[in-house]
């Protein structure tokens, strides 16, 4: 278990005041003008060296994705750094709590990594509907640039870095990182295809990273700290801590700071009050936000909670969003009310998306009363497959995996829906 002094989110309950005073107190802004004085290079050999993957679901090494920024401007075109603060993935919930209550962990993150890549700005792209979040990091911004610590000279450095936030308008989709450059543009939040990717083509044509919020906020302290305090973390190629975000049937669901890797059932344990109706009650968790499969009960109680031993069971950390689900669970019902989700989400740019996430819903819908045929889970699956590796962005794929992972660990309980459906309309017409 993660000791206190580790915790990087010291504030994340909001015991403490967010405000600029009480952020410095907690060691936020502390001589960042020595973070920044270690030069552009060290930064990122430093966070390469701290084994930080990205917290926005994907997990692709943070030091590596800087790297990829140019070291020169070409043409005199400016770089910058976009930060995704637009938390829209079912279950997700902790970038909402870094902006209530550390947000200056986000803004001083943003000036050392944005100088790390050279950025000229960050822009700080905040889902819609987080109407107070978005007062509170506006508030903690003007503070930050009253007090000298962003904007010209930013924290005496001779470095000028501006921060500004923009609010999305409640698209989930404006979460893919092209689909935000593209809505902070002015335009329609439709993904580009890649490549190029935003470090070569971003922002108004410009190179620019997209990071998630917590991708940022844990950079000044894996400065102060060094590398290797936050690498010594976690398994092999999983390192940190991490925000998981527990939802669904635990005694007692939370936000909670861990280390990388803490399995399963130790973090259920001891942060959660354990499940509710005791462990033979856990049916299946979702363990990484809705964009990835289920896993049944007996895979997940052993597993590592990071990247690779969540795919050792066929499944995915993406943003650690943790969705237990007990045996109350209507699992068919859950599944197929992500489709819909999926569906009304889907920019309609591409084919097999567009229709294909209407098709698994309604098939979803039929699965679920049992009025189908028994050939019809087969049809879906072959559906998924047409759906996943064949769209421009992943939201079709993260449509797909859901429904696979049904199939995959509750085909008997498809099979008794139809079954009893069948044998009730068979009755009926005696
Ligand atoms: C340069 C290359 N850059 C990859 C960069 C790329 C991006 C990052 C990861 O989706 C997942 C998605 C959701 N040269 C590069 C390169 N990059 N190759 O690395 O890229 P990618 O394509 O693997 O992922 P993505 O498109 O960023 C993110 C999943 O996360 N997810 C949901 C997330 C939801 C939230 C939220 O609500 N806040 O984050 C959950 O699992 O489905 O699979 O920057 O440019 N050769
Ligand atoms: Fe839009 Fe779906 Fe295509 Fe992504 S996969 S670009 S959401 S239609």
């Amino acid at each position: 278990m993660l000791a206190d002094k580790d915790r990087i989110f010291t504030n994340v309950y909001g015991f403490q005041d967010w405000g600029l005073k009480a952020a410095q107190k907690r060691g936020d802004w502390d001589n960042t003008k020595d973070l920044i004085g270690k030069g552009q290079d060290a930064i990122i050999e430093e966070i390469k060296a701290s084994g930080l993957r990205g917290r926005g679901g994907a997990g692709f090494p943070t030091g590596l994705k800087w790297s990829f920024m140019p070291k020169e401007s070409k043409d005199g075109r400016p770089s910058f750094l976009v930060i995704n603060a637009d938390e829209s993935e079912p279950g997700s919930c902790k970038d909402r709590e870094i902006i209530r209550h550390d947000p200056h962990k986000l803004i001083e993150g943003a000036l050392v990594a944005g100088f790390a890549m050279r950025a000229r700005a960050a822009y700080i792209y905040i889902r819609g509907e987080y109407i107070r979040e978005a007062e509170t990091l506006q508030k903690a911004i003007d503070e930050a640039y009253a007090a000298g610590l962003i904007g010209k000279n930013a924290s005496k450095s001779g470095y000028d870095f501006d921060v500004f936030m923009h609010r999305g308008a409640g698209a989930y989709i404006c979460g893919e990182e092209t689909a935000m450059i593209e809505s902070l543009e002015g335009k329609k939040g439709q993904p580009r295809l890649k490549p190029p990717f935003p470090a070569g083509a971003g922002l108004y044509g410009c190179p620019t990273t997209v990071n998630n919020v917590e991708s940022i906020a844990v950079v000044p302290t894996i400065l102060r700290r060094g590398g290797s305090w936050f690498a010594g973390f976690g398994n092999e190629g999983n390192h940190g801590t991490k925000l998981f975000q527990i939802s669904g049937h635990v005694e007692k669901p939370c936000v909670v700071e861990e280390e990388m890797s803490i399995p399963f059932r130790e973090l259920i344990e001891k942060h959660c009050g354990g499940i509710r109706g005791g462990w033979d009650n856990l049916l299946a968790v979702i363990p990484g936000g809705s964009s990835v499969p289920l896993v049944p009960a007996k895979d997940i109680i052993d597993a590592p909670m990071d990247f690779d031993g969540l795919k050792a069971v066929g499944s995915g950390l993406g943003t650690a969003a943790v969705i237990v689900m007990d045996k109350s669970t209507d699992i068919v019902r859950a599944i197929s009310r992500l489709s819909y989700f999926y569906k009304h989400e889907s920019c309609g740019q591409c084919t097999p998306c567009r229709e294909g996430t209407g098709w698994m819903w309604r098939m979803m819908e039929r699965l679920r009363t049992g009025d189908a045929a028994i050939e019809e889970i087969d049809m879906l699956q072959q559906v998924t497959k047409q759906v996943e590796g064949h769209t421009i962005c992943a939201l079709g794929d993260a449509a797909a995996w859901p429904i696979q992972g049904l199939i995959k660990h509750f085909r008997p309980e498809l099979e008794r829906r139809i079954h009893e459906h069948n044998a009730q309309f068979a009755e009926a017409a005696e």
